[in-house]
């Protein structure tokens, strides 16, 4: 399939073309008003630079009928999937189950923890839901990728420190070859971002790669076209 620029080095890609894009927590609930992000005080409008990257990616995956997965952070109305700890976490104006002005604090099905419009998954598309923040944690992500031999993601969501590193990090511990998105992956904290993208790639890439959306994107257009 060829290979994307990346650092610390070039990204391979599987000549099987067993590769899959990730799309993490692109949820209401972080990006817009009214949501788990804001109730913890962030400013969400930082989040919303990288929807026309992830926009593209997405394309150029469905374009080339390549698998598309989606994850939502989210828990069962009754709570029964969310640890104490977690409920009880931070002094936000709301906590998890809250009613806010999109529903139910980060509650599966409520208005504000759907993926935003611009990133509405197919019906053909995965879609996890996971109580934790990896999205590997109790959930049935690593099963679905064994299904079709996937060996290679190409991670992009929100937030780069908390869910996207960690997905990374399971996925790299699971033997995935991993690339984040530089430009496709965003944080409440610029310097959150930037730490995350360099402790990746450090040591050799010791959890993985990183590279630009349009190397990646021109890397898919030279396998497309020979
Ligand atoms: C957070 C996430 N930040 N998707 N979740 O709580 O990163």
């Amino acid at each position: 399939m060829g290979s994307i620029q990346a650092q610390p080095y070039d990204y391979e890609l599987p000549s099987n073309g067993k590769v899959a894009l990730i799309i993490i927590d692109m949820q209401r609930d972080f990006l817009e008003s009214g949501g788990f992000g804001e109730a913890l005080g962030n400013d969400v409008s930082l989040l919303r630079s990288i929807i026309p990257t992830v926009q593209k990616l997405l394309e150029v995956f469905r374009a080339n009928q390549l698998p598309v997965f989606h994850t939502i952070e989210g828990h069962k109305p009754d709570l029964s999937d969310c640890p104490p700890a977690k409920l009880e976490r931070g002094k936000g104006s709301l906590k998890i189950g809250d009613m806010g002005t999109m529903g139910r604090i980060l509650i599966l099905g409520e208005m504000g923890n759907n993926i935003i419009p611009e990133l509405q998954p197919k019906d053909t598309e995965i879609v996890i839901n996971k109580p934790g923040k990896g999205a590997f944690y109790a959930t049935s992500l690593q099963e679905q990728l064994q299904e079709k031999q996937i060996t290679h993601l190409i991670i992009t969501g929100v937030t780069t420190e908390v869910c996207v590193q960690t997905t990374m990090r399971e996925a790299n511990d699971r033997g995935y070859e991993c690339l984040l998105v530089e430009d496709g992956t965003e944080s409440y904290f610029p310097q959150f971002k930037q730490a995350t993208l360099e402790m990746v790639r450090a040591q050799g890439g010791i959890v993985g790669w990183t590279a630009h959306s349009t190397d990646i994107i021109q890397a898919f257009e030279g396998w497309k076209t020979g």
